[in-house]
């Protein structure tokens, strides 16, 4: 597949996705989005990709949707618009593999909200975040508002999203919204580093944790106790489960197969 507005590369079973619209500070626009669906799907069904890293490059994460595209919609035409970023956001959030998002430079609106989808979020030093919306006369459509709160709590989303101020990296990493800071020059290397200790793990029972995770922060306590426990049972038929307790009483490393 020939994609556009990303590149797609596949390394040791690792994919990364970089957003290539560098022009415009890589602003997500209808295209980036079918292509960033496009590119999710694939990844997705692509059994030789066991983890994707998500990023803008070195020099932009991606400075918000595309401004100049949205300027002149009227409401019914937004609406039509969003769909594409919701799809793509959806299919990324949902991927049954480790998303890393590795964030050098603006990530402001969409771009901080694409970035809210990954199950990780690794900044370089030079990482500006935002959610800028409330300045355009706006508020963050592509996602911002739910998920944003649910990662650093309503009172510091509320006050990025009411102030629309940019944050540095190490302020995004005291309230949360980062994991991990390290040296722009390191970005990549360590989102790799990051990905490849996901993959080495067993497969499903990642993908179960992740949708443990997932899904459980969308009901209440005891419905998503009651699926984490069936999500715990259904392990001990996977051959990785067999596997990992018998290599630690054997005191050995695990030999996973993601079956
Ligand atoms: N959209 C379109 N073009 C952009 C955007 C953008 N979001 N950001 C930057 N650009 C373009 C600029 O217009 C400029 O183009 P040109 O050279 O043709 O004039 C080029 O990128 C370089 O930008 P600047 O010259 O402005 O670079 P600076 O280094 O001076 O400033 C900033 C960098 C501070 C990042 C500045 O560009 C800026 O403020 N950008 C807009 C940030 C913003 O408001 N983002 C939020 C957008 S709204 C949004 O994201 C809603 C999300 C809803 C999701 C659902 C979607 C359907």
């Amino acid at each position: 597949m020939t994609y556009e507005t990303i590149r797609v590369e596949i390394e040791e079973g690792i994919a990364t996705i970089t957003l290539n619209r560098p022009e415009v500070l890589n602003a997500l626009n209808s295209q980036v989005f079918n292509e960033l669906a496009a590119a999710a799907k694939n990844l997705g069904e692509d059994e030789g990709v066991r983890g994707v890293i998500l990023t803008g490059g070195e020099k932009v994460f991606a400075a918000g949707a595309d401004i100049k595209q949205m300027a002149s919609l009227n409401a019914v035409e937004v609406v039509k618009s969003i769909r594409p970023s919701r799809i793509a956001f959806n299919l990324i959030e949902n991927l049954q593999k480790p998303v890393i998002s590795a964030i050098a430079g603006y990530a402001l609106g969409g771009g901080c909200e694409l970035s809210l989808t990954t199950d990780v979020r690794i900044a370089a030093d030079n990482a500006q975040f935002g959610l800028p919306e409330i300045k355009l006369g706006i508020l963050p459509g592509g996602g911002g508002t739910q998920r944003l709160p649910r990662l650093i709590g309503a009172g510091k989303a509320k006050e990025l999203i009411f102030s629309g101020d940019i944050i540095n990296a190490e302020e995004a990493l005291r309230i949360g919204l980062v994991n991990k800071v390290v040296s722009a020059d390191q970005l990549m290397a360590e989102a790799k580093k990051m990905a490849k200790k996901f993959i080495s793990k067993g497969a499903i029972a990642l993908q179960l944790a992740k949708s443990c995770i997932n899904e459980g922060l969308q009901v209440d306590l005891e419905t998503g106790l009651q699926y984490e426990h069936k999500c715990f049972a259904l392990l001990f038929a996977t051959e990785d489960q067999k596997e990992g307790m018998q290599a630690f009483l054997e005191k050995r490393k695990p030999n996973f197969q993601g079956r």
